[in-house]
C-alpha cells in the first residue's frame, strides 16, 4: 500500500481546497470521498463544486501527481477529517448535532493509522467532539484486535476551517488559524503542518476552546444578521425603508449593522449556533432567539409575495436566485430555495426561476416552475422577487424592472 503524507477525508467545500493546496505545496495527498463520482471527477483533474479558481488549483494538484482521490483511506502521517456535521431535527423543535459522518470517517482510520500519526478534525463540531474522535478511534482499533491501542500513541487536534465560500482560496492562506490539541504536542504538530501554506498566525489552544471559538464566530455573525433582519421586519411593519435607516445608523462611528436578506442559509451559520444551544440550552437565550428570528424571515418574505400575488388572477412571478448567498452555487439551507418552493404553491401562479450558478432545477422545483435567463424572466413577470444578490443580476434593465412589482429582499437595487 502506498504511504501518503496526508490523507484528507471528505472532498467537499473544505476538504477539496485543503487537499489541493497541500498537494501544490509538495505534499503527497490522498483525498477520500465516499461518493465514487466525486473521486472520478477529481482524478480527472476536474471539480464537482463551484468556487473561484478551485478548478485551476485542483487541476494543478492532480497534474503534479501529488493529489489522488479514492473511496477508502490509506496509510499516511496525517489524517484530516473534513466531513459534514449536520443537525437532526427533533419532534419538539430542538436540534441535536449529528456526528455520524465524523464517527464513520474516524472509525475508517483504524485500518490504516499507525503510532505517532496526527489526526485532525477540521469539520465544525460541538464541544467535546475531538475527545469523541479519540475514543472512537481507540475503540475501533481494539475492536480490530489491537488490544494495546492507547490514545497516547496518536496526536488528536481540532483545527476548525474558517474560510468564506466565494473567497476560499485567498482565505485558506491568509486567515489566522486555531490549533486546539488534546495535548500541547498535538497542537504544535498541527501548527507546523499548516505553516506550509498558511501565511497568517496560528494560535495554539486546547481542543474544547478551538471547538467553541469556531461555533462562537458563526453564532456572532448569526446574531448580528438577526438584528438586521429583525430591523427589516420592524421597518416593513412601520412602512419604512430599512436600507435608509441602516445607511444612516451606520454613519455612527461605533455602529455597523449588517445587511438584511431573505433569511440565513448555508451549511455553517444556519447550523452551528444550534450546537451551542444544544450544549447549554438554559444559557444560550440570545443565540437561540437569533436563530428563531433568522428562521422567521423567509415566512415574512413569502407573506409579502402572497399579498402582492392576490392582486392578480394568474400572477407570473420571477424568482431571482436560489443559492444561499451571492455568486455561489450552494443550495444548502438556502432561504431562497425555501421561499421559491412556497411561491410555487400560490394558487394560479406561474413561477419563473433564474439561477445562473446551476444548470438544472433541484428536485421539488423541477415540475413546478420554469428555469430561464433572468432578463427573460423579469420581462415576462408581474412580480419580481430578488432573493440572491448575484453579480449577474446587476445588469438587469432598470426600465423593465420599473414596470414590475418588485420585492427586493437584499436591497440590491437601492
Ligand atoms: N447574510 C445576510 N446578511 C449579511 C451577511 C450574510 O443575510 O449581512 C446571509 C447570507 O446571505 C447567507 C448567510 O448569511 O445566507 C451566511 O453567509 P456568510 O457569507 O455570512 O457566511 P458563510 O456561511 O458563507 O461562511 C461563514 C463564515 N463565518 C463567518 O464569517 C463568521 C466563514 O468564515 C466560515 O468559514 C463559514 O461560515 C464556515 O464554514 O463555518
Amino acid at each position: 500500500m502506498k504511504k501518503f503524507d496526508i490523507c484528507v477525508l471528505g472532498l467537499g467545500y473544505i476538504g477539496l481546497p485543503t487537499a489541493s493546496i497541500f498537494a501544490t505545496k509538495g505534499k503527497n495527498v490522498l483525498g477520500v470521498d465516499v461518493v465514487q463520482s466525486v473521486v472520478d471527477t477529481i482524478n480527472d483533474g476536474r471539480i464537482h463544486i463551484e468556487e473561484p479558481d478551485l478548478d485551476i488549483l485542483v487541476k494543478a494538484a492532480v497534474q503534479s501527481g501529488n493529489l489522488t482521490a479514492a473511496t477508502k483511506p490509506a496509510e499516511a502521517d496525517v489524517f484530516i477529517i473534513a466531513v459534514p456535521t449536520p443537525f437532526e431535527e427533533r419532534g419538539d423543535g430542538s436540534r441535536v448535532p449529528d456526528l455520524k459522518y465524523v464517527e464513520s470517517a474516524t472509525r475508517s482510520l483504524a485500518a490504516v493509522v499507525k503510532k505517532r500519526d496526527l489526526v485532525i478534525l477540521e469539520s465544525t463540531s460541538p464541544v467535546g467532539t475531538t475527545e469523541k474522535m479519540r475514543d472512537w478511534l481507540i475503540e475501533e482499533l481494539i475492536a480490530q484486535g489491537i488490544s494495546e491501542a492507547n490514545e497516547k500513541d496518536y496526536y488528536f487536534v481540532h483545527c476548525p476551517e474558517r474560510i468564506l465560500p466565494g473567497q476560499m482560496l485567498k482565505e485558506l492562506v491568509t486567515n489566522d488559524r486555531i490549533s486546539g490539541g488534546l495535548t500541547p504536542e498535538a497542537s504544535q504538530k498541527a501548527k507546523e503542518l499548516y505553516e506550509c501554506f498558511c501565511t497568517a498566525e496560528i494560535f495554539l489552544t486546547d481542543a474544547r476552546s478551538a471547538e467553541l471559538s469556531k461555533l462562537t464566530e458563526n453564532s456572532f455573525r448569526d446574531v448580528n444578521i438577526a438584528f438586521a433582519n429583525e430591523l427589516s421586519m420592524i421597518c416593513d411593519h412601520l412602512g419604512m425603508d430599512v436600507w435608509e435607516v441602516i445607511k444612516l445608523a451606520n454613519r455612527h462611528p461605533r455602529v455597523n449593522i449588517l445587511t438584511p436578506g431573505p433569511g440565513v442559509g448555508g451549511h455553517c451559520i444556519a447550523v452551528d449556533p444550534w450546537f451551542i444551544v444544544d450544549a447549554a440550552p438554559e444559557q444560550a437565550k440570545l443565540i437561540r432567539t437569533a436563530r428563531v428570528v433568522n428562521e422567521s424571515k423567509p415566512e415574512h418574505v413569502i407573506a409579502q409575495v402572497e399579498s402582492k400575488a392576490k392582486r392578480f388572477k394568474e400572477p407570473v412571478i420571477a424568482c431571482l436566485g436560489l443559492a444561499f448567498k451571492a455568486n455561489v452555487d450552494d443550495l444548502r439551507e438556502s432561504p431562497a430555495l425555501e421561499i421559491t418552493k412556497r411561491i410555487t404553491r400560490i394558487e394560479g401562479a406561474k413561477v419563473l426561476v433564474a439561477e445562473p450558478h446551476i444548470s438544472e432545477l433541484p428536485k421539488g422545483l423541477r415540475d413546478q416552475c420554469e428555469m430561464m435567463d433572468a432578463g427573460e424572466a423579469v420581462k415576462a413577470a408581474d412580480i419580481v422577487v430578488l432573493l440572491v444578490d448575484h453579480k449577474a443580476f446587476a445588469s438587469l434593465s432598470r426600465p423593465v424592472l420599473a414596470e414590475k412589482m418588485v420585492i427586493d429582499t437584499r436591497g440590491f437595487w437601492k
